[in-house]
């Protein structure tokens, strides 16, 4: 017979091994509870009648699913009932949602369906999700943590069945599902060297971005193949396998200036950051509209947005030196 290792037991000897505690064990296992029931409602979502508008809009303005309202719901619950969170961060709730003041260990920053233009669609979305650990040292001020202060951030692609985790220090891992929904067989990933890259952003707003960016488009597109399907959590998980970048620049030129996002598209905690955290402990880089890492920008804001152009390390120092020129 043929057995795989499972997450619980590799996570479990990683503890072992750094003299951790098991409460971060506590913690995924809650995460895991969270992402297959997600992904459980996903798969029935067409036949229930869960895939469409939820009649409300969130606190950034946008078009809230029913989807987004039952992936919010599971993960607060999990998270709550873990006895680990001191609050979380998500990107449905205005407010930040208070769990274990006294003895919670860990802020969680997540978005638990990533991706919404795919949602009726059945097509893959993510469940993304930062997580920082309470100061053990002195008193715990509760402030916002950069993505340099995480301890892990991790992605399910859902209903894939794959799930990544990069610990801080210890790499980016990928597992798969299996039979019994369990994830398995731990494998270490990153960024390959140059061969098939490949480059992910929404073309159709190309000529929207600052001029600069148009122009390094223009010189380096044709070196490399293009795919976007419009869910940061899959575009990430496939540019992990094949190296590249993924892009979304800040819209600054768009024909109607209301339209315009000079601040970026994406979440800092909980989208960019995310993807940050898991660029570096793969070997790849994060930058933002300024050329600035991503894991330094320190937040002010809990929904604060961010641009982001993310994946292999000479691909993003190069965008990142035009970005920070004059
Ligand atoms: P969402 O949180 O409303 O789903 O938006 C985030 C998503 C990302 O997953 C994806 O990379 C991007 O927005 C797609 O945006 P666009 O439709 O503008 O290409
Ligand atoms: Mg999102």
């Amino acid at each position: 017979m043929r057995f795989e290792q499972t997450f619980t037991n590799f996570l479990l000897h990683h503890q072992e091994e750094h003299n951790r505690t098991y409460n971060f064990l506590i913690l995924m296992d809650a995460l895991f509870s969270a992402a297959k029931h997600i992904e459980h409602y996903y798969l029935t979502g067409a036949l229930q009648g869960n895939l469409g508008l939820a009649d409300t809009v969130n606190v950034h303005g946008e078009d809230v699913l029913r989807m987004d309202q039952i992936a919010e719901e599971i993960t607060n619950h999990y998270l709550r009932t873990s006895g680990r969170v001191i609050y979380a961060i998500s990107e449905e709730s205005d407010e930040i949602v208070q769990m274990n003041k006294e003895n919670g260990r860990y802020f969680v920053y997540f978005d638990p369906l990533d991706g919404s233009s795919n949602v009726p669609h059945s097509l893959p979305v993510g469940f993304m999700f930062g997580i920082a650990k309470r100061n053990l040292e002195g008193v715990e001020d509760e402030h916002l943590r950069a993505g340099k202060d995480y301890v892990a951030s991790g992605m399910f692609v859902i209903p894939t069945g794959t799930f990544t985790l990069a610990l801080k220090d210890a790499g980016t891992w990928r597992f798969h599902m299996d039979e019994t929904m369990e994830f398995v067989r731990p494998t270490r990933v990153f960024f390959p060297e140059e061969a098939e890259w490949e480059l992910s952003f929404n073309s159709a707003n190309r000529y929207t971005f600052a001029e600069k960016v148009q122009n390094w488009i223009q010189k380096n597109e044709r070196k490399y193949a293009f795919r976007y399907l419009g869910s940061l959590a899959a575009d990430f998980h496939r540019l992990l396998s094949t190296g590249g970048m993924f892009m979304y620049p800040a819209i600054v030129n768009h024909p109607d200036p209301r339209k315009n996002r000079p601040e970026g598209k994406l979440r800092l905690m909980y989208e960019a950051a995310v993807v940050a955290f898991m660029c570096q402990e793969a070997g790849g880089a994060a930058v933002d509209e300024m050329g600035r890492p991503i894991l330094d920008i320190q937040p002010n804001d809990p929904h604060q947005r961010s641009a982001l152009y993310a994946g292999s390390k000479p691909l993003v120092d190069d965008i990142a030196r035009v970005l920070s020129s004059g």
